[in-house]
């Protein structure tokens, strides 16, 4: 299943095709292309190994809310079955050791280059080539550049006045420092995200002190971690054909099947004991899409959610005062969050919430951090939970050149956009994966159904013997629209997230994600398949020079 190749195919070129990013696209897309269609692939990752976001977020807590089962590649029965673990969701450590196996098993770090970081890319339309050029001055040619920058890696981290006076230290959880020891130490963290949250829960029972800076309360359920067994576990495996086949045809691909019916067709009391029986089973997109078809669809049901965890807020947190500052105010339409005991966390007495929209930093001063009211919390530490500048956040670090030498800065100056999350008209023989506009689901089998794409696109190019492609500005054009129409189908575009940009100011804000499903975004993949790719432009002559 290893290939050999050394020999570049494409005439002039120093690869086929140059794959930058080590998470789970790059790695994938390193296999495929090299191990199965025998392309000379050369791939790069900024870190220092395989893992993407993985490697990178190491903060304590750290843990896929995808269950284990489904937060894995399908793409080898073996792999499949060789696979193990220990509880119903993965730990960091163990994505990054599965991420490491996979690695070892396909051969794969063979063709990457480490702690590399790429800064430019260029077509040139004289010969068809992408350019690469390194942070260490080298440059690399190749027919194909498949971009597997991750959707959450570059990190957001707000400028606040005085953050150079704090004499404490400073970490951002995208960025986790190596062997940081928190324990007895009086830690503050911005940010109640999935991220935040989890950080939150780790701490608390570590620090001598937790002051959690709160900008928008969380609606959180609980996760419902618990160990699986071997016997559990072989049965995951005896099922994978049925369990893929489920997922992939799916909507938000996280191995349950999502709810038809209608929370407006049944009594309020029916709806609060669905989602009694919800929260018991634990997972936020379980109880956003598992329970009724509208949740996130239907003002009137989404409020029966939001009011059911308001309830359980009330109910879990001992101080009236803090559970009020606990309860979101907003709509039930953020990516979902589920944690272990959330809302009891603020039961410690070690724990303190300060409500950053009531009363805002102001500044950091030498010993901690200052809101408006005048109030100082001395702290040793600051954590920025403040999440990522997603999706088009690290394209736009890059200079990425297409056509006629148009940036995708420029391209994307209102907003990012893609056909099928993968393409762009004037980047030719350029592939994202899990670019703009592609599906909204648990990650890995939708990475996957891009890069089998991918592939196949690659493999019909070599054997027509073309030279380019790219989809027709109108084919992108239409995918955005039908992007939007869908995202305004939900309540999701009213709820303020990073979903739409909404969390990096001055971002503009943008319909990011397909969120019609991962069955039909694949589906829509078939039909460009089938019809010989007729919103593509094959060997387009050079007209922007
Ligand atoms: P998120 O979900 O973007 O959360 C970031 C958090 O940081 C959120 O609570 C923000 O509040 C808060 N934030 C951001 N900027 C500030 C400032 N300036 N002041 C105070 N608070 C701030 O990122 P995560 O890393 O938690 O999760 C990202 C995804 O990673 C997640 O959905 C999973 O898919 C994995 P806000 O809500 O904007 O008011």
């Amino acid at each position: 299943m290893i290939s050999n190749v050394t020999a570049t195919k494409t005439h002039g070129a120093d690869f086929d095709a140059i794959v930058v990013g080590g998470g789970f696209g790059g790695l994938y897309a390193v296999h495929k292309l090299r191990n199965e269609q025998g392309l000379h692939v050369k791939a790069y990752d900024n870190a220092s190994d395989v893992g993407g976001t993985w490697h990178w977020n190491r903060y304590p807590g750290a843990l896929s809310d995808t269950e284990s089962f489904c937060y894995r590649f399908s793409f080898d029965k073996e792999l499949l079955d060789q696979g193990s673990w220990q509880s119903r969701y993965l730990t960091q450590p163990e994505i990054l050791e599965y991420l490491n196996g996979v690695a070892d098993r396909f051969d794969l770090r063979s063709s990457y280059q480490f702690n590399t970081k790429i800064v430019s890319t260029r077509f040139d339309e004289a010969t068809g080539l992408w350019h690469v050029l390194t942070d260490k001055g080298e440059s690399a040619s190749a027919k194909y550049l498949i971009t597997g920058l991750g959707l959450l890696s570059a990190i957001n981290k707000p400028l606040f006045a005085g953050i150079d006076k704090y004499r404490g230290e400073v970490y951002h959880t995208g960025a986790w420092p190596e062997g940081a020891d928190l324990s007895g130490k009086r830690v503050g963290i911005i940010g109640t995200g999935s991220t935040g949250v989890q950080v939150i829960i780790a701490l608390a029972p570590v620090v001598q002190h937790l002051t959690v800076f709160q900008r928008s309360a969380q609606y959180v359920v609980p996760i419902g971690n618990w160990p699986e067994d071997t016997e559990t576990i072989d049965n995951y495996k005896a099922n994978y054909d049925a369990i893929w086949q489920q997922i992939k045809g799916s909507q938000v691909a996280f191995g349950f099947a999502e709810s038809t019916t209608s929370g407006l067709e049944v009594s309020e009391a029916e709806r609060d004991r669905v989602f009694e029986e919800a929260w018991q089973r634990g997972g936020g997109f379980r109880f956003m899409f598992e329970t009724f078809t509208d949740v996130a669809t239907s003002h009137d049901v989404n409020a029966s959610a939001a009011n059911f965890i308001k309830r359980k807020i009330a109910k879990i947190v001992k101080d009236p005062e803090i559970a009020r500052k606990l309860m979101p105010g907003d709509l039930y339409a953020k990516r979902p969050l589920c944690a272990t005991d959330y809302y009891g966390v603020y039961n410690r007495k070690n724990v303190s919430l300060a409500d950053v929209k009531e009363d805002p930093i102001t500044e950091f001063t030498a010993n901690g951090v200052r809101l408006a009211s005048g109030i100082e919390h001395e702290l040793d530490v600051v954590i920025f939970a403040t999440g990522f500048d997603a999706v088009d956040g690290n394209y736009t670090k890059i200079d990425i050149h297409g056509r006629g030498g148009v940036t995708i800065r420029e391209k994307w100056a209102d907003g990012p956009l893609g056909y099928l999350g993968m393409m762009e008209a004037d980047f030719p023989n350029m592939f994202m994966i899990l670019g703009p506009n592609g599906p909204f689901t648990n990650l890995p089998p939708s990475l996957e159904s891009q890069v089998d794409w991918i592939a196949e696109a690659i493999a019909t190019m070599e054997a027509d013997g073309r030279s380019t492609i790219e989809p027709t500005q109108a084919a992108e054009d239409e995918w955005v629209e039908t992007c939007r129409t869908i995202a305004n189908m939900t309540l999701f575009p009213k709820a303020e997230s990073w979903i739409f940009g909404a969390n990096i100011p001055g971002k503009k804000n943008a319909v990011m994600f397909y969120l019609g499903g991962l069955g039909n975004y694949r589906d829509a993949l078939q039909a460009v398949r089938e019809s010989g790719y007729d919103s593509m432009i094959f060997d387009r002559e050079a007209v922007l020079t």
